[in-house]
């Protein structure tokens, strides 16, 4: 199979929980999905009950990124051959609007267990040292899970502004610049954040969150997309690709995948 992980990136990624950079689109690819998502951003708005969560749910360029082979085949390196997509979110800084990620673990808030869950973050604009990109400490995802707090921050760019609060040795934490079109890789468990934008430019990453089929979901029913493989356990509903962009059917499943992803992540 095409596009596998070479045994050190394995390894590495079992080690320290995150690969990056990995080069996955050219630049002009990049430039061509931004202009997809600014597409949307200009027809609905901020405002609108449109949301560009879920996006591969609605729209057949979101549906194909979440499912290239460039993505897909290292994860199976990394969570097995049978793989669903759980959801897609975007983490978008403006320029200087101040917004950061406070250092957290997703596999505190998410409810799926066990933790054979993997994010790829995609950068769609350049995310180099200035922008905020991701910053990461290494091993953690071998460690305990940190209880977390709530601070609801107004420049948390987290739905609950989620922080870890004890102290954390922050002296092995890798800040990881990526370019456009290149990806990261990290762990569910992995403590990551990130600082704010100081560019002229808008900083983007889609966000995709990858599970290996046997994870299930501990808050309640909940959906994902089988990208590649079997799912012989049913924890989720499985949900098809977008016939039409924006078509009635497919609409009414992405607010509902909205809404359910939107419970879950404010639940405890
Ligand atoms: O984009 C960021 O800075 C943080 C992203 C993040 O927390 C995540 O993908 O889990």
């Amino acid at each position: 199979m095409p596009y596998q992980l070479t045994s050190r990136q394995q390894s590495d990624y079992a080690q320290r929980g995150f690969l990056a950079p990995v080069r996955l689109f050219s630049t002009s690819q990049a430039r061509q999905l931004r202009s997809e998502l600014e597409a949307f951003e200009n027809r609905f708005g901020e405002n609108s009950s449109v949301k560009p969560t879920d996006l591969h749910l609605l729209q057949g360029w979101a549906w194909r990124v979440v499912n290239d082979p460039r993505i897909v085949n290292p994860l199976t390196d990394l969570l097995g051959p049978d793989l669903l997509l759980w959801s897609t979110q975007w983490f978008i800084k403006e320029p200087g609007d101040e917004m950061h990620v406070s250092l957290h673990q997703d596999a505190n808030y998410w409810g799926l267990e066990p933790h054979d869950i993997a994010t790829v973050w995609i950068a769609l604009s350049n995310a180099g040292l200035e922008t905020g990109p991701m910053t990461f400490i290494p091993g953690s995802h071998q460690g305990k899970l940190y209880k977390h707090d709530n601070t609801y921050e107004k420049n948390n760019l987290l739905s609950r502004g989620q922080t870890i609060t004890e102290e954390l040795d922050l002296n092995s934490a890798e800040t990881v610049p990526l370019r456009a079109g290149e990806m990261s890789i990290h762990h569910v468990r992995l403590i990551h954040g990130s600082g704010p934008n100081l560019t002229g430019d808008r900083r983007i990453g889609m966000v995709l969150r990858y599970c290996a089929s046997h994870v299930y979901q501990t808050k309640g029913p909940d959906t994902a997309v089988l990208v590649t493989g079997e799912d012989r356990f049913n924890h989720f509903k499985l949900l098809p690709e977008p016939k039409i962009d924006f078509g009635t059917a497919e609409t009414s499943r992405h607010r509902d995948a909205v809404e359910k992803l939107h419970r879950i992540i404010h639940t405890d």
